[in-house]
């Protein structure tokens, strides 16, 4: 990895670290043969019908490591890994880890904008797809980039359908691959350096385009063992992954690498619809599992009509939006299990409630940080500390914490300060007691039923609609999602509907859950005295759309333009799905 592209921690505090014993020079890809040692044939993974030990599993990965190499990948390489909650979503990750390669996590969501981005940003060599999944055809679109990027070269398919067969057979360029070939007799490979990155989280976002995460074998190694130790896991636990798998809060945090860590056993559920989770619940035993809000919402309503049996479950983990203190309040008595709420984020930091906390604390703060070499500041606009208590944004460096994002030295000028702090964009106060209290934003972003929606993404599309001239996006309250996005529009003439918008956003390849909730035309956006579009007013003007639009100029060409928008705003069909409910 070019020293440009990923901004490594200094010298003297990676040193640090390492002195300390908080990095232990864990190399994510040994992880699975040691695991195979302690736990043998205990059940490593759940999935449906199937059951993997853990020896099984050290197996497989063993020979799709031995398979990848066979099939031209490298160690360095960047491979896009889009699967969903699936086995082989364990396997190919520590494959990858295993023989160096790096895979970059992609939501089964995205489509041609979000992957042809992450394709060409991270130069990846290939791109690890589903198949046919929900509809939408991945292999199709892999190809389509492949023939725009020379970078890419492998398309790699899990659900074959035949296509690849026939391909591999031999009428075809070699470019699809079925996954079923990535199988080898395995040979020694060397092990990856531990302070070399191991694999690329995407970010929630602020800008237009999608920032690659590095995460380091020795920070990652250390989140998942620090978060594991924290929950007390053990042969016992067994972990509910209702969530993508992809997402960092389900991979890691403790999820899926914790938990195999501990010598638990992960259940894959395909998506964390109520019934379907409740109906692994009792079947599995589960003790843990992680949530958004609004999937806590989801389960608490079908809670009323079920009759699952849900009393192994311990700890729910709730975190990734906020979480209103009266949903909170309905955890413990309706689903008999224990409260954790969970701050955290993909660059790092993680906070959270601890097991004996008293119910206050759990209830309204996100706990503490989970290590005590987080360093966490809360300032103000100048970057002055505030006092203890004072609101701010939350700034934090630490060992699992990036320094930088993958090749965006402009980005990163920005985003962290000179002496390596992360500018969380979120704003939050500290309790006398050290628990986190997340108070709002100020970054530019939608969290849509845990989804992060960058506004400038949508912004940025939007503004490419013929008759758009100018689009601003904000979040919008909203009691089940937790915001939604609504689109303020300034157009040259014709005023496209919703449904044209959507239709238009969708046809350029962006991910169904970036699409805007409601749209409404305005003569013009209100700008701030810097000559910024006035999100904080827009904001405002979205959750009460009766209100007056105090910005726009008033008589025949100013709010008569706006009424063309349903009742103000424009509303079309019903909603789509949050990408973290997948279904
Ligand atoms: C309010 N906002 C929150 C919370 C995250 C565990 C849990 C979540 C994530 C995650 C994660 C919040 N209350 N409890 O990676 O390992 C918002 C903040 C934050 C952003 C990060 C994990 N928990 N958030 O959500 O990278 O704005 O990570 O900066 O997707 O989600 O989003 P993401």
């Amino acid at each position: 990895m070019m020293l440009e592209d990923c901004t490594p921690w200094p010298a003297a505090t990676a040193a640090r670290y390492r002195r300390e014993g908080i990095w232990l020079g864990t190399d994510l890809g040994s992880l699975p043969r040691a695991w195979a040692r302690a736990y043998g044939t205990d059940t490593a993974l759940v999935a449906g019908e199937q059951r993997m030990s853990f020896r099984e599993l050290a197996d497989r990965i063993d020979r799709r490591a031995a398979g990848f190499v066979r099939a031209g990948v490298r160690p360095g390489d960047r491979i896009v890994l889009q699967l969903p909650n699936v086995p082989e979503f364990v396997e190919i990750a520590f494959a990858l880890f295993r023989m160096g390669a790096k895979p970059v996590f992609s939501l089964t969501s995205h489509r041609a904008q979000e992957i042809r981005h992450l394709c060409e940003l991270s130069g990846a060599k290939g791109y690890v797809v589903p198949g046919v999944f929900r509809g939408f055809d991945h292999t199709a679109l892999g190809r389509r980039i492949a023939a725009e990027l020379p970078s890419l070269t492998k398309v790699f398919v899990l659900d074959t359908d035949g296509d690849a067969d026939q391909e591999a057979d031999g009428d075809g360029d070699g470019l699809v691959v079925p996954l079923g070939r990535v199988d080898a007799e395995p040979f020694p490979l060397p092990g990856a350096d531990p302070s070399d990155v191991a694999f690329f989280l995407l970010s929630g976002g602020t800008t237009a385009l999608p920032k690659l995460i590095p995460r380091t074998h020795d920070d990652y190694a250390y989140q998942t063992r620090t978060v594991a130790e924290l929950l007390g896991l053990g042969r016992d636990t067994v972990y509910l992954a209702a969530l993508p798998v992809e997402f960092n809060f389900t991979w890691g945090c403790p999820g899926v690498i914790g938990t195999l860590s501990r010598g638990g056993t992960v259940v894959l559920a395909p998506d964390p619809t109520a019934d379907g989770c409740f109906r692994l619940i009792e079947r599995e035993r589960v003790t843990l599992t992680s949530v958004v809000p609004t999937v806590a919402r989801l389960w608490l309503e079908e809670r009323e009509w079920s009759d699952a049996d849900l009393s192994s479950l311990r700890v729910l983990q709730i975190g990734g939006a906020r979480l209103e203190p009266e949903l909170a309040a309905r955890i413990t008595p309706e689903l008999g299990c224990r409260l954790q709420q969970v701050f955290g984020m993909a660059e790092g930091l993680l906070t959270m409630s601890r097991p004996d906390d008293d119910d206050h604390s759990v209830l309204h703060t996100q706990g503490q940080p989970v290590s005590e070499s987080d360093e966490v500041l809360i300032v103000d606009e100048h970057g002055h500390p505030v006092p203890r208590g004072g609101t701010g944004e939350l700034l934090t460096r630490g060992p699992y914490t990036l320094r930088g994002y993958y090749r965006a030295p402009e980005h990163n000028a920005r985003a962290f300060t000179a002496d390596g702090f992360y500018r969380t964009g979120d704003v939050a106060a500290m309790t006398p007691e050290g628990r986190l209290v997340v108070q709002g934003r100020i970054k530019d972003i939608v969290i849509r039923g845990g989804d992060k929606i960058a506004a400038g993404e949508v912004e940025a599309q939007l503004a490419t609609v013929p008759g758009i001239s100018a689009a601003a996006v904000v979040p919008v309250p909203d009691e089940f999602m937790g915001e939604r996005i609504y689109a303020f529009l300034v157009s040259r003439g014709e005023q496209p509907p919703l449904t044209v918008l959507k239709a238009a956003l969708q046809e350029r390849g962006l991910a169904d859950f970036k699409l805007p909730d409601r749209a409404e035309y305005v003569a013009r956006l209100p700008l701030t005295p810097l000559g910024k579009v006035d999100k904080k007013v827009l904001a405002a003007a979205a959750a009460d759309p009766t209100a007056p639009r105090g910005w726009e100029p008033s008589g025949p060409t100013g709010r008569a333009v706006s009424s063309v928008g349903a009742g103000t705003a424009a509303s079309a069909g019903p909603p789509t799905a949050p990408s973290m409910t997948k279904g």
